[in-house]
């Protein structure tokens, strides 16, 4: 497969602007670039799925350049969204470029990395309206869909702007690197059009660049992809957890599994053909989740993580949590409530404190239907102690009550 038949196969492709791109992608080499705005400090796996593009045309000898939206950010943009958005400060910004520009190293470490804030905040008043209004046509600005979908409600000329200091950045790498193409979610379709005009009018016709889109991604069900009851999946481990991060791709149906692997790993198309058989004998071993599960903890955290992502399934799979340390049952049990307590406590107590009864005489009927384990292990007694020194690296004592019911204590 080539490089465009690969990236159809994983339905990849949204539009290409000019479909000489694809005879391009496959003879030549080309640079090519995809931008990030700084709009929060960390990105999430929606954006995931451009950087891997860029991965896989890197894979094909392609230069990429990946570019941080330091001016772009300042600025807002309208693609995709329904309303205007709050100004960001420049210490918010930079700082939050520092953050995502981390993330993307991370993720294709041969990328150049580029900052539009270096070209973009110079630009004076006289030289933007002279040198660049001046090839915008209104109409046509006006009828891109981030534009149009927004002029009932209202949109500020700020980002209604938007699209022109988009298109000077690909103009500003077109002429200082050589970048042809650039790629980017299907809502950056208006933004990338906007700049190959603005390349053909400034520099001429015989200055051909390019865009490719990746379709965003629906669920059969309606609901969003990449966010769980808890909000986004993020990259930053601090924000979603290396274990959670995990869980997210284990939890996926069958179906959107084998897509997600398709779109989100390497693996070609005779390996996913081979755990699409295997996910037809055997689903309940999730083959498709787990390996992409495995392969995106690796990718983003690291080995270890993953090691650590797998321990803590594991144990709380089985529901042996002794061998947890303190910091992976805060991972394997976030969201679960936490009472903190500076004495040892009577485990009649130690339920009512916790709310996994909400009396003590229900506590005791807990005890005694012997729907209570702490620590992995069940009790029916009701005059036992739970002590700092028998809790969980000293910290955590864990309490389960019924199947999936858990409550944390924390030891002061
Ligand atoms: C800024 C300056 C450029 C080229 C691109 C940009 C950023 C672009 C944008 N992109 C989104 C973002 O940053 O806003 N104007 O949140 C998202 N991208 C990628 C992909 C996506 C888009 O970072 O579809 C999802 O992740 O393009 O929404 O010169």
């Amino acid at each position: 497969m080539n490089i465009i038949e690969d990236l159809r196969y994983r339905n990849l492709i949204y539009a290409l602007t000019d479909e000489t791109l694809e005879e391009k992608l496959t003879k030549e080499k080309v640079t090519f670039y995809l931008g990030a705005d700084p709009t929060g400090d960390s990105l999430h796996v929606g954006h995931l799925l451009a950087y891997l593009v860029a991965k896989r045309l890197a894979a094909h000898g392609h230069q990429p350049i990946l570019l941080i939206g330091g001016g772009t950010g300042l600025i807002g943009d309208p693609s995709g969204r329904n309303s205007e958005r709050q100004l960001l400060t420049l210490e918010q910004t930079m700082e939050n470029a520092k953050g995502i520009e981390k993330q993307v190293r991370k993720i294709l470490p041969e990328a150049k990395v580029v900052n539009n804030y270096d070209w973009l905040e110079g630009i004076n008043t006289i030289s933007f309206l002279r040198d660049y209004g001046k090839y915008f046509n209104i109409n046509t600005m006006l009828a891109k869909d981030s534009v149009k979908s927004r002029l009932e409600d209202g949109i500020s000329f700020t980002e209604f702007s938007y699209q022109i200091i988009q298109s000077i950045d690909f103009l500003e790498l077109y002429k200082t690197q050589n970048c042809t193409v650039q790629i980017g979610g299907q809502d950056q379709w208006g933004n990338i059009t906007a700049g190959l005009e603005l390349i053909r009018k400034t520099l001429g016709i015989e200055h051909k660049a390019y865009g490719l889109v990746i379709p965003l991604i629906t669920k059969k069900d309606g609901s969003k992809f990449g966010k769980t009851a808890d909000g986004a999946v993020w990259l930053d481990p601090e924000k979603t957890s290396p274990y959670a991060f995990y869980q997210y791709w284990i939890n996926l149906d069958d179906d959107e599994a084998i897509e997600r692997l398709k779109q989100f790993t390497e693996y070609d198309k005779a390996f996913i053909d081979d755990i699409e058989a295997k996910m037809a004998e055997s689903p309940h071993l999730r083959h498709a989740q787990k390996a992409l599960g495995e392969y995106l903890t690796t990718l983003v955290h690291g080995e270890d993580a993953l090691k650590q992502a797998l321990k803590i399934t594991e144990a709380l799979f089985k529901g042996d949590v002794t061998a947890l340390s303190a910091k992976e049952i805060e991972m394997g049990f976030e969201g679960v409530p936490i009472t903190e307590i500076s004495d040892d406590i009577n485990i009649v107590d130690g339920l009512v404190e916790s709310t996994l009864a909400s009396s003590k005489r229900e506590a005791r009927t807990f005890l005694k239907q012997n729907a209570i384990a702490i620590n992995g292990e069940k009790i029916q007694d009701e005059t036992t102690v739970l002590t700092k020194a028998n809790a969980l690296e000293q910290q955590y004592t864990i309490i389960k009550r019924g199947k999936k019911r858990y409550a944390l204590l924390k030891h002061l």
